[in-house]
């Protein structure tokens, strides 16, 4: 990957003031991406001093420069949720047909759970459901059907790192409806010892001629010091998207840059969005498309690093 000479591409000091809550926040990171028409759209999570969360769209024609909204998304019926609802953060956007689709991690009181919301004009944003009925996050909705069903990749949370849940395994789960899901296997495990032993999905797949290809984040720890989050990269089978074709074996961005290595929590990049710098002519994207990925650094700010399709095949293999 290579970073944009403009990193980081966004931080603290590009939120517009907006009262009350966020005068002066402290920092955005873990953004999620799409493409909307002719713009790229950015949902940018921001924190404020209480530690409070918001998200905030952002939108560009370039995906270098944003205009940052000055409206914090809401999510209209997510008040009939059950419990008490701490941090709606990190979320992954996916276009289906004219409807673009976000997972959202919810912090409650006895963990994490995923919600999906839905929007057509980025103005309103409707919540849908709950997906599953266990403590994740990390959910990415494949931005087509599969043999009829809606597919979603996620990471149970079944481990603690430093005191944060984390997991293991990224698992798949299908739908006929978007909202009643069933869990179906594991897709892939962390690697112990290695780069990845922690993982979680990144941004949603991309479809590329040789199979999906995935974006995740894994965590190397470290006893002693702190964890680091890098970014590496999957390939699943188009049919069969349980089936891992070819997985890299170094990870494709670590922290290196200041800004990636400190910050609110050192040593993180953190992929979110992945998406075609120049709008797809069809479904399936050429190896020489340039992808921009957009990533958290140091949960401080957020970094743009570009790559192509051939070089994450590559990586890959
Ligand atoms: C993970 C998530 C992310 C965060 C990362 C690094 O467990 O909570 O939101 O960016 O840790 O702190």
């Amino acid at each position: 990957m290579k970073r944009h000479s403009r990193n980081p591409l966004i931080s603290r000091a590009d939120i517009p003031r907006i009262s009350p809550h966020l005068d002066d926040v402290s920092s955005v990171f873990n953004p999620g991406a799409v493409r909307w028409g002719d713009q790229i759209v950015l949902f940018l999570r921001v924190q404020n001093r209480g530690r409070e969360t918001f998200l905030l769209p952002a939108f560009s024609r370039d995906g270098v420069n944003f205009n940052i909204s000055t409206e914090p998304v809401r999510f209209l019926g997510i008040g009939r949720l059950p419990y008490r609802i701490y941090h709606i953060y990190d979320p992954r956007i996916t276009r289906l047909g004219d409807t673009y689709y976000i997972t959202v991690a919810i912090d409650m009181d006895d963990g994490c759970r995923i919600g999906l919301a839905r929007t057509t004009d980025f103005r309103e944003f409707e919540f849908m459901a709950e997906m599953l009925p266990e403590d994740a996050r990390n959910a990415v909705i494949f931005p087509e059907k599969i043999d009829g069903m809606y597919i979603v990749l996620y990471r149970p949370n079944r481990s603690s790192l430093d005191g944060v849940s984390s997991g293991s395994e990224i698992r798949i789960a299908v739908s006929p409806d978007l909202v009643k899901w069933t869990p179906h296997e594991t897709v892939m495990s962390g690697r112990f010892h290695y780069w990845d032993e922690f993982i979680g999905s990144g941004p949603p797949p991309l479809k590329t001629s040789k199979g999906w290809l995935h974006v995740y984040h894994g965590v190397a720890t470290h006893f002693g010091a702190s964890n680091i989050y890098q970014a590496g990269a999957v390939l699943l089978d188009l049919n069969h998207p349980e089936r891992v074709i070819a997985r890299s074996r170094y990870n494709i961005l670590e922290p290196r840059e200041p800004y990636e290595l400190a910050g609110q929590v050192p040593n993180v990049v953190f992929p979110s969005g992945l998406i075609p710098s120049q709008p797809p002519r069809g479904d399936t994207l050429d190896d020489d498309a340039e992808l921009f990925l957009y990533y958290g650094a140091a949960d401080t700010c957020i970094g743009l690093a570009t790559t192509t399709v051939r070089e994450l095949l590559e990586a890959c293999e």
